[in-house]
């Protein structure tokens, strides 16, 4: 793990969020991108070296939707980007943490991911991150 990545924040309306955390960061959201595969819409924000993604819901089962329903709106996830995600996915595996996936899946913003349980990491979903090449 080399640095934290990136925090997401799982939001109603990704149109009025972003507007809120342009004023709160003093900047401007700089991509919004479709996670079909993960039922989501992402907005990404930048603060110095801190990355902000937030995540409206597009579908009414996604992990999104069913976050917000359970605990309302906040932080969903701590993403770390990874050198080598499929040593570290072994290297964590081994260390008896769950994995959410087998093998890594693109994900929002060119990187390649993987969700690790957050009932195997105190409460928190992580995301490991790799820069797609
Ligand atoms: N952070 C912390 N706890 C969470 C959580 C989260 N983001 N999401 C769910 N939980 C908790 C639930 O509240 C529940 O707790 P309790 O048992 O105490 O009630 C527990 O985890 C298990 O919940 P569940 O109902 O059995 O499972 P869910 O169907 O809610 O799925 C999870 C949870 C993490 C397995 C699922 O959300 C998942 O696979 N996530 C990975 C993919 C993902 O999150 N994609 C969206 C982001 C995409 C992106 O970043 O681009």
């Amino acid at each position: 793990m080399r640095k934290i990545e990136h925090i997401g924040i799982a939001v109603k309306d990704i149109s009025v969020a972003g507007i809120i955390y342009e004023k709160l960061l003093n900047t401007t959201v700089y991509k919004i991108e479709d996670v079909e595969s993960e039922g989501v819409k992402t907005a990404f924000l930048k603060s110095g070296p801190n990355k902000i993604e937030l995540l409206e819901s597009t579908m009414d089962d996604s992990a999104v939707a069913k976050f917000i329903e359970k605990r309302g709106e906040g932080i969903h996830h701590i993403a770390f980007d990874v050198e080598d995600i499929k040593a570290e996915m072994e290297r964590l595996k081994s260390e008896g943490f769950i994995l959410l996936n087998e093998i890594p899946k693109e994900g929002a913003d060119n990187k390649l991911v993987c969700f690790v349980h957050p009932k195997s990491a105190n409460g928190v979903l992580i995301e490991l991150c790799q820069e797609r090449p």
